[in-house]
């Protein structure tokens, strides 16, 4: 029954164990699960967007197939995370719905333009190093097929950083006019990256159960001060200033100091005032209508094939 569920379940947490699809769960844990991975599996294909516009422009073949590469890795976790959602009881026809009404959520930083190569870079140095550090404490969350599948993801979401890493590292090297370009490219992309995170952790609504049912396992500022306190040496390595004057060692607490990002700025972009969302959510509507005829003839292949089978 409910009750021997409810015993079974608070047991397994508390024994750091995992959480099985057939298991018990409350409603509450079943509907935060949905909810942040659903967001999750929105934002690596919302993510695509501001990269595949490059992929016709990178500036070698080498740097074309590697791009095209991370594009596609990134359709795959949505693809694996929708699965992982679907082992809690919804459809992936429904997210997309959701998501195309604007009531599902995806990450902010998507919403803001890529105006350069240097940006490419600097996305994927940032955004996929941030990334990288949330998923890699999401591997030990408490939802079975979300922590396998995060393990497989954080393999190639490190690619993804290293590759963003090294782009940027050949621009570093280059004239000085590519220097100037990086510089710019991390100027723009250090804040949304650091809002990745999510609110500071006195205004986070979610993170308190979260990390009771080890759905999270560190809080938002925790791993957003990780986070930076990985980036410095690396700024270091490729010559660039983290556009923060605040930015600096405190050797008391053995982390650096750094001014948070603007959280008014994060809530406008999440409620969908930010410089592309208007163009991101439009281009996703679209596609999603232009690929009606593989759904529906993947769902006619898969009525005859089973047809078949029977015969
Ligand atoms: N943007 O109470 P909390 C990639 C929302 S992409 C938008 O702290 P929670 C591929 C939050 O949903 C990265 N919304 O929430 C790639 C909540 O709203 P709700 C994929 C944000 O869940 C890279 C509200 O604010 N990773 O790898 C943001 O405890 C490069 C209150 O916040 C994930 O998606 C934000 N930045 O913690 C592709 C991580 N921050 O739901 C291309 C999975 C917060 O009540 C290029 N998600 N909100 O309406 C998580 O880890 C968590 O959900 C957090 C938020 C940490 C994002």
């Amino acid at each position: 029954g409910d009750e021997e569920g409810a015993a079974r379940f608070e047991a397994l947490i508390a024994a750091d164990g995992k959480i099985e699809p057939r298991d018990w769960m409350p409603d509450g844990y079943r509907r935060s699960l949905i909810r942040q991975i659903a967001q999750h599996a929105h934002s690596e294909i919302m993510g695509m967007q501001p990269e595949t516009n490059w992929i016709s422009r990178a500036p070698s073949l080498a740097r074309k197939a590697i791009l095209i590469a991370k594009v596609q890795d990134e359709a795959g976790h949505g693809l694996y995370l929708y699965s992982v959602a679907e082992s809690l009881g919804v459809s992936r026809e429904w997210m997309l719905d959701e998501l195309h009404a604007g009531r599902q959520k995806y990450l902010s930083f998507i919403n803001y333009p890529t105006l350069t190569w240097a940006d490419v870079g600097a996305l994927a140095w940032l955004t996929d190093g941030a990334a990288v550090v949330n998923q890699v404490s999401l591997c030990r969350t408490s939802y079975g097929p979300y922590a396998r599948a995060l393990v497989r993801i954080c393999k190639e979401e490190s690619f993804h950083h290293r590759q963003g890493f090294d782009l940027l590292y050949a621009l570093s090297r280059g004239t000085p006019e590519q220097r100037a370009m990086l510089q710019a490219a991390v100027d723009r992309w250090w804040y949304p990256a650091l809002a990745m995170f999510g609110p500071p952790d006195h205004m986070s609504t979610h993170s308190a159960q979260s990390l009771a049912w080890r759905i999270k396992r560190a809080t938002n500022d925790e791993l957003r001060q990780r986070f930076v306190d990985i980036c410095v040496p690396q700024a270091r390595v490729l010559g660039v200033t983290l556009p923060d004057p605040a930015l600096r060692w405190n050797a008391e607490r053995g982390h650096h100091d750094f001014t948070p990002p603007d959280f008014e700025e994060l809530k406008r972009v999440v409620a969908g005032n930010g410089p592309c969302n208007r163009q991101r959510l439009a281009h996703r509507r679209r596609a999603h209508e232009d690929g009606a005829w593989v759904r529906e003839a993947a769902a006619a292949y898969a009525a005859k094939h089973g047809e078949s089978r029977e015969a």
